[in-house]
């Protein structure tokens, strides 16, 4: 089992927001050339590419009109195959990312299907007649409102989980399945080093129960997947997955299984929902669950039948050093205790850009500069329901997906040095301070951090492959496990909170691996931690 992406850093652009080359504000393909050196130097093995196929951009990508061919906004094909060139030079490899619980409905796959009944793409998707006048059931649309949508000219409902814009894709359909797996082909033929696999755990849905998330077929569509596309070839693949539990997740990563890599699992991210309700309606993060919820996977998804992701941030995501960190006086120490924490777990470990510098939320005033469309719907679909805009704001502040997507921040330049032109969305005004070219300067940045962990993961097996073991005699606000291989031994401790903490634990020192402060105590008996320290010692 020496798979090359058990051991390998991820970094996820969102090529919108990454490098503009044009100056027309948008990112694109050749901008993310022009950063290929900066990304080597960070030591990543593989980036996960959100998606450059052809679209109309309702949902930035995610609503796709043509698997193979690039959108003009960012760049061509041969754009495209340049960058796997290029990325391939410096040990990069490119992860594209597969959308195929749906399509958009600019798809000439959905052009075809809502023309008629009788159509021979009509089953490519899924069609039902209405109950009375309204909708088939009550299945919702994760961006507001009725997942079923009536299309006048055959008078039937087709399903959308997403927007109206995106219809879902029939896997029922054995030629739907035939035609991804053709599309998929002709990617990794393109020498691409894998599939990040959008909401996959849909594809099995039976909506005539009103099942979403893992249905009944979905591990044998993934089975039939692998054996006619990616499992000729040593090739990653990482399934979104929000409802995976461990012993679902073992489902899909077990290689014996003949599934996929690895899966995201979005437990950690949730705990800050109140229970039964939505994304937007937030509660404190309690640090006993977030450790709980870190442990549990740590330890329950068996590493030899099975492999977990490791991940703070996404194209979806608020930012983690805004979210449960402090993005004020403590921006730098609490983005490096979180990476410090999460990177010398088991697991392949994802960067989203920016990250890796500690980029903030970047809060906004009102609706009108607001691009995403899930907050739009939200926004728009409780303001008519009497809610008060400013409670709306400030819940798009917390956690809407603009707040991942404002542009990389490169240098302190006008626009950050993301475009020379007009940037699509608004760029975070502590750019000033918080750039690339800053981070790289300063040696005890977040981003010597970054480098520093994608390092010590590459050159100590100990990360990969030693066993995990939670420590429980350690304050609520602490978090601290021990990683062991061989007669090796790795003690690693981090304070979540923004106040003092102390730990008393019997082990002596005997290095230090990494830290964010420039002292880890001398013993770690009756030892005080300062607000947001973390480190990693080997101990005997
Ligand atoms: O996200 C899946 C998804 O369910 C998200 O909409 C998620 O619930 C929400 O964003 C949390 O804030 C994937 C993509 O990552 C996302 O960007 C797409 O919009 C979505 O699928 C549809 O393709
Ligand atoms: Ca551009």
């Amino acid at each position: 089992m020496h798979e090359w992406w058990r051991n390998a850093v991820v970094y996820q652009i969102y090529p919108r927001s990454f490098q503009d080359s044009n100056g027309d504000g948008i990112g694109d393909i050749p901008g993310i050339v022009s950063r290929l050196d900066y990304l080597a130097e960070l030591g990543i093995d593989a980036i996960w590419l959100s998606p450059v196929y052809k679209s109309p951009g309702i949902d930035n990508g995610y609503d796709i009109a043509d698997y193979q061919a690039i959108d003009p906004q960012f760049g061509t094909m041969a754009d495209m195959d340049e960058l796997i060139a290029e990325a391939g030079k410096r040990n990069i490899r490119i992860i594209m990312d597969l959308v195929v619980n749906h399509t958009s409905d600019q798809h000439e796959w959905f052009k075809q299907s809502r023309r008629s009944r009788s159509n021979p793409y009509r089953d490519y998707y899924i069609w039902r007649d209405g109950k009375n006048g309204v909708a088939p059931n009550s299945m919702q649309s994760t961006f507001s409102g009725s997942a079923w949508q009536e299309d006048s000219r055959t008078g039937q409902y087709y399903l959308h989980l997403f927007s109206a814009g995106q219809p879902d894709l029939n896997w029922a359909n054995p030629k739907v399945r035939q035609a991804i797996y053709r599309m998929m082909n002709f990617w990794l033929d393109k020498g691409i080093g894998g599939f990040r696999m959008d909401v996959i755990d849909l594809i099995g849905k039976d909506p005539d129960h009103e099942i979403r998330e893992n249905g009944p077929h979905l591990h044998d569509y993934l089975q039939e997947m692998n054996a006619a596309t990616f499992g000729r070839g040593d090739f990653m693949t990482v399934g979104e997955t929000w409802g995976a539990t461990p012993s679902i997740a073992q489902k899909y990563s077990d290689p014996s299984r003949h599934e996929l890599s690895m899966v995201f699992q979005f437990e950690a991210m949730q705990l800050d929902q109140e229970p039964g309700k939505e994304k937007w309606d937030t509660r404190p993060l309690q640090f006993d669950q977030l450790k709980a919820v870190l442990n549990k996977w740590q330890t329950q998804l068996d590493y030899r039948a099975g492999w977990n992701s490791l991940f703070w941030n996404n194209h979806d995501l608020p930012r983690i050093v805004s979210r449960w960190g402090d993005d004020g006086r403590c921006r730098v120490a609490s983005a490096q205790m979180f990476a410090i924490l999460l990177h010398l777990m088991r697991g392949t470990p994802y960067i989203y850009q920016g990250e890796e510098i500690g980029m903030t939320n970047c809060p906004v005033k009102s609706i009108a500069e607001v691009d995403d469309i899930e907050s739009v719907n939200m926004y728009n679909e409780r303001l008519a329901a009497g809610e008060a805009p400013a409670a709306l704001i400030a819940a798009i502040n917390k956690v809407g997906r603009d707040n991942a997507r404002t542009p990389m921040q490169w240098a302190d330049v006008p626009a950050a040095g993301f475009t020379s032109g007009q940037p699509w969305l608004h760029v975070n005004q502590n750019y000033h301070k918080i750039n690339v070219a800053a981070a790289m300067a300063a040696p005890d940045s977040v981003y010597a951090t970054y480098k520093q962990l994608i390092k010590l993961r590459h050159d100590e097996p100990i990360i990969t492959n030693g066993d995990y073991e939670p420590i429980d005699s350690v304050p609520e606000a602490v978090m601290a496990y021990y990683r062991t291989y061989q007669k090796t031994r790795w003690l690693v401790v981090a304070n979540l909170a923004n106040a003092e903490a102390t730990i008393n634990l019997p082990d002596e020192i005997e290095k230090v691996l990494i830290t964010n402060y420039s002292a880890v105590p001398a013993t770690l008996i009756n030892a005080t931690l300062a607000p947001y320290q973390a480190f990693a010692v080997a101990v005997r």
